[in-house]
């Protein structure tokens, strides 16, 4: 089965706890809430939401951006970008047991979250996509290829996580490119059946 993060994001469809049951019915036993216009409050209710439906699937439960609400509400581990808290700081706060997944766009940027006690980090993006604003530059399949090769040299090891624009097709040539999972968002928000379209993702690598 293929590592997938889903990543929440509320659309004209469906709200960002609606999102995350549909990815789980789906089999996904990875999410990632994602909620950058949320205020504190509304940001603490739906993370105990989706962190009780993740619990009935055992499905891992990660959440974007904020430290102290993962830590409070004790999710299993916290996701960070270049402007978030440093991974080293998060650690200390939050213990071994955490994970703690960076964002890189560049090998050296993958580097270095590892040297600061990351467990994985998301690379990208993939390609364009509009569910995040303020894209780092596009990889493409040659970016992960050239990041793999680079890790390879340097003897690191950290699990790569591909992002951003990622559909269906593209699963078997990520995973050939090395990368050991897939975050996605609007693959499955947008598809006529986002549970099979989980199942389909989930099953990409057969
Ligand atoms: N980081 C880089 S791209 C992205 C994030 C959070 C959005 C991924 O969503 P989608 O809809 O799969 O492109
Ligand atoms: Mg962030």
């Amino acid at each position: 089965m293929v590592p997938v993060q889903f990543i929440t994001h509320a659309t004209s469809r469906y709200s960002y706890i609606e999102g995350a049951r549909l990815a789980l019915r789906g089999g996904c036993r990875w999410v990632q809430l994602r909620m950058k216009e949320a205020g504190d409050a509304e940001a603490e209710a739906t993370a105990l939401e989706v962190q009780a439906l993740c619990k009935e699937q055992g499905a891992t439960f990660i959440i974007d951006d904020r430290v102290e609400l993962a830590k409070k509400v004790q999710a299993d581990g916290v996701h960070l970008g270049k402007h978030d808290m440093p991974v080293a700081e998060a650690r200390q706060l939050l213990g071994q047991e955490f994970i703690i997944g960076g964002t890189a766009n560049t090998l050296e940027e993958v580097l270095a979250l590892k040297r600061a006690g990351a467990d994985y980090v998301g690379v990208g993006p993939f390609r364009f996509t509009e569910t995040k604003l303020n894209l780092a530059p596009i990889l493409g399949l040659d970016g992960y290829a050239a990041i793999v090769k680079g890790l390879h040299e340097a003897q690191v090891r950290i699990p790569l996580c591909a992002i951003g624009g990622i559909r269906l097709a593209d699963v078997p040539a990520l995973l050939n490119a090395g990368v050991s999972g897939i975050a996605i968002s609007s693959a499955i928000l947008g598809a006529d059946d986002p549970e099979e379209m989980m199942h389909r993702f989930l099953e990409a690598d057969r």
